[in-house]
């Protein structure tokens, strides 16, 4: 039985969410668009039901299960109304504009007994960092004990550095990094360039390892994520964002995507994959709403500590039994 799915936003996410799910997955369709722009709407559904309100979309017996890849502050809203209607979300990151709504999250899916909501952090299924979490689980490399992270964008609005670099981009490398340590982060410092760009996130976790992370968000030359895990017997890392390499007139080279889109399309799509297997047998996979919540709240305790040349405690209410 094919699982109709319904998409709420129709930007650069919510279109390729949209794209995946008529193209490339499987079990599935797309069973419906949601925009306040009816045209936009109309456009990415190509032929599926179009609503231009979310709850509407939400409460509709057309749509099994919701993607949502509306603007952050909306996304606290549309995923309590998902789990009132017990559909299974796939909820772009971050899971809240704010750590209490993304604690309320957390406690609507406590009090339900179950969980609904998987949260977009996409590179959880990346087959580099699969293949690091691997090496780092199999004891290849030894104990880990640093990990650097670089997250380059091309450009970004002047608006976009500082606070909002933290908490729409950094929260990648939080999640990726809890994920691949399989460890809680209890410190942060920050140290920025004039105007907030770039800055140099540095976290340590639980066990001791060290999280370093430059977030760049005008690095012009293209879009780079790069991790390395530092072992106390070797290395891991990413090979480069390509695969292909150009030898001309001396030189050797390749070109850097323009983008997280075509930067992470197999993650996507993977991710996608398995939020559609998992939500048919009554199951979630990737980033738990717990998990979208922790990430929230450190890349608030950060930005609200930023300020600061000290150090910033990290702490959190303790794990629910549900998310163990
Ligand atoms: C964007 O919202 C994303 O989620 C991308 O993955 C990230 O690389 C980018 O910096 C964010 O702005």
């Amino acid at each position: 039985m094919s699982l109709a799915v319904g998409v709420i936003g129709t930007g650069v996410m919510g279109a390729e969410h949209a794209r995946l799910l008529r193209c490339a997955i499987s079990g599935a369709h797309l069973a419906a668009v949601c925009d306040a722009d009816e045209s936009r709407a109309t456009a990415a559904a190509q032929g599926a039901a179009v609503f231009t309100d979310a709850h509407a979309l939400i409460a509709s017996d057309k749509v099994q299960a919701v993607v949502i890849a509306s603007p952050d502050a909306t996304h606290a809203d549309y995923a309590l109304s998902c789990l009132a209607a017990g559909k299974p979300v796939l909820c772009e990151k971050p899971i809240a504009a704010t750590a209490a709504e993304g604690l309320a999250i957390v406690q609507a899916e406590v009090a339900l007994g179950r969980q609904l909501v998987t949260v977009g952090f996409m590179r959880r299924f990346d087959p580099a960092y699969n293949d690091m979490r691997r090496a780092r689980i199999a004891g290849s490399i030894g104990d880990a004990v640093l990990l650097h992270n670089v997250h380059r964008n091309v450009s970004a609005p002047d608006w976009f550095t500082g606070a909002m670099a933290v908490t729409n981009s950094l929260v990648h490398e939080i999640d990726i990094s809890r994920w691949l340590l399989d460890a809680e982060m209890i410190t942060a410092q920050v140290i920025s360039a004039p105007g907030g760009d770039p800055m140099l996130v540095t976290m340590q976790t639980e066990t001791g390892a060290i999280v370093s992370t430059e977030v760049y968000m005008n690095a012009a030359y293209g879009y780079h994520v790069h991790a390395q895990l530092v072992g106390r017997k070797g290395t891991v890392e990413m090979a480069a964002p390509t695969r292909m390499l150009t030898n001309l007139a001396a030189a050797q080279s390749f070109t850097f995507p323009a983008n997280w889109v075509p930067r992470f399309t197999e993650a996507y799509c993977l991710q996608m994959q398995a939020w559609v297997d998992a939500s048919k047998i009554g199951t979630t996979t990737g980033a738990s709403a717990w998990d979208g919540f922790v990430t929230t709240s450190i890349a608030e305790q950060i930005v609200q500590g930023m300020a600061s040349a000290n150090p910033i405690p990290l702490s959190f209410p303790q794990r629910p039994a549900l998310y163990a």
